[in-house]
């Protein structure tokens, strides 16, 4: 018995100093990176939109604006992705987001993010297209023909700097229509040799708690 609660007593301590090794690198596995990541921020009106110079959260390098949209549209036109807001790139003309993340260099991370067309958009061409990129990398050239039917665009990615840019290009015509994004998450994936070990130290306590 008293090896029994040996081997828990270890295991716990293992447990505890893998996740301490975890929370030492100043993210949790499940935090979103990304600040203002569903574009809820500024809480504009219900029903409406506005075409802004900035956000909270984001910068842009080209482009005069974009625009956030709170349930604005008919029907499902408005439907934001998560959340009661959505951006759409291209407010008064084709502009780009991006946002600076907090990494470490050789970890892995799983950027998520909302994509659809807008309503009308499809009339001009080219008009819902974006380019993602993490750092130079470009992580796809998102097109579609569909009308506001978001899509979850999902890809693991690894840092090469302390810092990395998330990035939404508008690729499309300068038109004032373009695409829509939302639900943009930046998380930390947890190393897999410290995941193994975390799970061994689990089955360890979970086998030896009935003797
Ligand atoms: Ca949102
Ligand atoms: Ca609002
Ligand atoms: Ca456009």
């Amino acid at each position: 018995m008293k090896n029994v609660r040996k081997v828990i007593w270890v295991a716990g301590v293992v447990c505890v100093m893998l996740l301490g090794g975890l929370v030492s690198t100043h993210a949790f596995a499940g935090t979103n990176l990304v600040v203002n990541g569903g574009f809820e921020l500024p809480d504009i009106p219900f029903g409406s939109y506005e075409i802004l110079a900035s956000i909270p959260g984001w910068t842009t390098d080209y482009g005069f604006s974009v625009e956030i949209r709170d349930n604005y549209g008919y029907g499902i036109y408005g439907t934001p992705y998560e959340g009661e807001q959505f951006l759409e790139l291209d407010g008064y003309e084709s502009s780009n987001i991006l946002q600076n993340i907090d990494t470490i260099v050789g970890n892995f991370y799983r950027v998520s993010f909302a994509y659809a067309g807008r309503d009308g958009g499809e009339t001009y061409t080219g008009n819902n297209e974006i380019d993602a990129y993490w750092d130079s990398q470009l992580l796809e050239e998102l097109r579609t023909t569909t009308v506001h039917e978001w899509e979850l665009k999902e890809y693991i990615v690894q840092a090469s700097d302390t810092t990395s840019t998330l990035k939404f290009n508008d690729v499309g015509e300068s038109t004032s229509y373009g695409g829509y994004l939302d639900a943009v998450s930046v998380e930390l994936v947890p190393e897999p040799a410290t995941l193994l070990l975390l799970g061994m130290g689990g089955l360890m306590l979970r086998r030896r708690r009935p003797s």
